[in-house]
């Protein structure tokens, strides 16, 4: 049985009938137009995808289903049952499929749907336990989930011949059970790539979260809070996001959510994108190396030196500016009052504070980037450092395991409305010099 599959069948129905009337009513009105400025710098800010799951203000930052992130906080159940503690991401699902917040009942019921569903096929853990150690996690990550495309139940009912309006059914199917199994099989990869291949014992009396953590061998309860706070917000951030609209794009082939999840984490795994974080923490080292080597200490002044070498050298700060945000990403904020609360003397903490007060002026000065302010990834290394998680590689796959729940997300929905092929119309310069007036 599944309470939210059961809840699907509801508003499936009802939210077809909205898009049939939206496509109705606005069909033929204009979104804006598109200029050769936009088609040759990525397509900014050219409004062309439906992605109902969050939506991105320049300014403020992300709401899930109208939510920012404090309103999550407090509307959606917290994951350990207690007062005041962060909700999990197995909440945040809920409300980002179904437009609701669940009860404490609903969202432990689909934490328990998701224990059901976790257990591994027997070809999977041999094949991660041969990848060479220096195999990235990412790729790592990649190979494992499309190699779980064995088990699509839309792959193998679309070939038996699977009538349009089911769609959805068959990809809840899959996209409920890759999540279920991301927290092994990230596990597996972390747990070999730097460790003894050991995995603790799948712990179904715990919360997805809480048990990943300790599948990937820590036990602290206060990291727990810090997974289930990771995992919400990276999640969802539109769909113009390079991993999400790969997703929604892959997916729209009808090629089933496994492959199209598996091609989303490729597109995350890019330094541009989600491997920001890696990168983030790579810099921050390599500064307090730098300064530490030369017998300085590391402030304002010296942060502001290393900032522009790096800028100097042709490289970007890793952590700071956005292709749409023009202000402190919520995200960022999220997790700095996590590190008030938590970890307040910690020093890379205050590395990343200190960095918070000189890079937006350094920026505005070097005068290139639109948004000179950090972004999610400017903090969430430094937070999983303090409670000993150091392997910095492995960072961009907790980011992916987050963003699964966000891209599967619309991804069932994609199907529940029957979108259909994306396919956007390219140009050659030809075209623009012959045709553009
Ligand atoms: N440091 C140095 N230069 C930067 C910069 C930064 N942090 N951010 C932007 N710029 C530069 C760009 O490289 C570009 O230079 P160019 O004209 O020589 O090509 C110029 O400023 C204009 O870019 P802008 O329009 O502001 O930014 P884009 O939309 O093109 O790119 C990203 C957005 C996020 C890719 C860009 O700001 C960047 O490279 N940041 C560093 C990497 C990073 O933190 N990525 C994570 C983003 C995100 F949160 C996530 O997906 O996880």
């Amino acid at each position: 049985t599944s309470a939210l599959k059961d809840k699907l069948t509801e508003v499936v129905p009802k939210e077809q009938e909205k898009f049939k009337k939206l496509k109705a009513e606005y069909g033929s009105k204009s979104l804006g137009e598109v200029t050769v400025e936009q088609a040759l710098g990525g397509a900014r800010g050219v409004k062309c995808m439906i992605w109902e799951t969050s939506l991105l203000d320049a300014e403020e930052g992300i709401r899930f289903r109208g939510r920012t992130i404090p309103d999550l906080q407090k509307e959606l159940p917290p994951a350990s049952g207690e007062k005041g503690g962060e909700p999990g991401p197995e909440a945040l699902f809920w409300l980002l499929t179904t437009g609701e917040c669940p009860t404490p009942e609903q969202a432990t019921a689909l934490t328990n749907e998701l224990h059901e569903r976790a257990k591994l096929p027997d070809h999977i853990e041999p094949m991660i336990r041969s990848f060479p150690k220096d195999m990235h996690p990412m790729t790592q990550l990649s190979t494992a989930v499309t190699a779980l495309q064995t088990e699509s139940v839309f792959a193998k009912e679309y070939t038996k011949g699977l009538n349009k309006t089911k769609y959805w059914e068959a990809a809840y199917e899959d996209i409920v059970n890759v999540i279920a199994k991301l927290p092994e099989i990230a596990a597996l990869i972390y747990r070999c790539t730097y460790y003894d291949g050991k995995v603790a014992p799948y712990d179904k009396s715990l919360d997805y979260s809480a048990n990943f953590c300790r599948m990937l061998g820590y036990s602290d309860p206060e990291f727990d809070e810090l997974m289930r706070l990771y995992l919400v917000i990276h999640s969802d951030h539109e769909g113009g996001n390079a991993s999400a609209h790969t997703t929604h794009l892959v997916g729209s082939t009808l090629s089933d959510p496994y492959l199209a999840i598996a091609s989303g984490f490729n597109a995350l795994a890019g330094p541009l994108h989600g491997l920001a974080n890696q990168e983030v923490l790579r810099w921050i080292l390599d500064l307090q190396a730098h300064f530490q080597k030369e017998g300085k200490p590391v402030n304002e002044e010296t942060i502001r030196e290393f900032a522009w070498d790096t800028l100097n050298a042709g490289r970007v700060i890793p952590g700071y500016g956005h292709a749409v945000l023009r202000k402190t990403d919520p995200r960022y904020t999220a997790q700095r009052e996590f590190a008030l609360k938590f970890m307040p003397d910690d020093d890379l903490f205050h590395i990343v504070s200190t960095i918070y007060k000189v890079m937006p002026d350094v920026l505005l000065e070097h005068g290139k980037t639109k948004n000179p302010w950090p972004n999610v990834d400017s903090h969430s290394g430094v937070l999983l450092q303090h409670y000993g998680f150091k392997e910095e590689n492995f960072y961009t796959v907790l980011f992916a395991v987050s963003r699964a729940y966000g891209a599967l997300a619309q991804l069932l929905l994609d199907r529940a409305l029957g979108f259909p092929l994306e396919r956007p119309k390219s140009i050659t310069s030809d075209w623009i010099v012959k045709n553009v007036k």
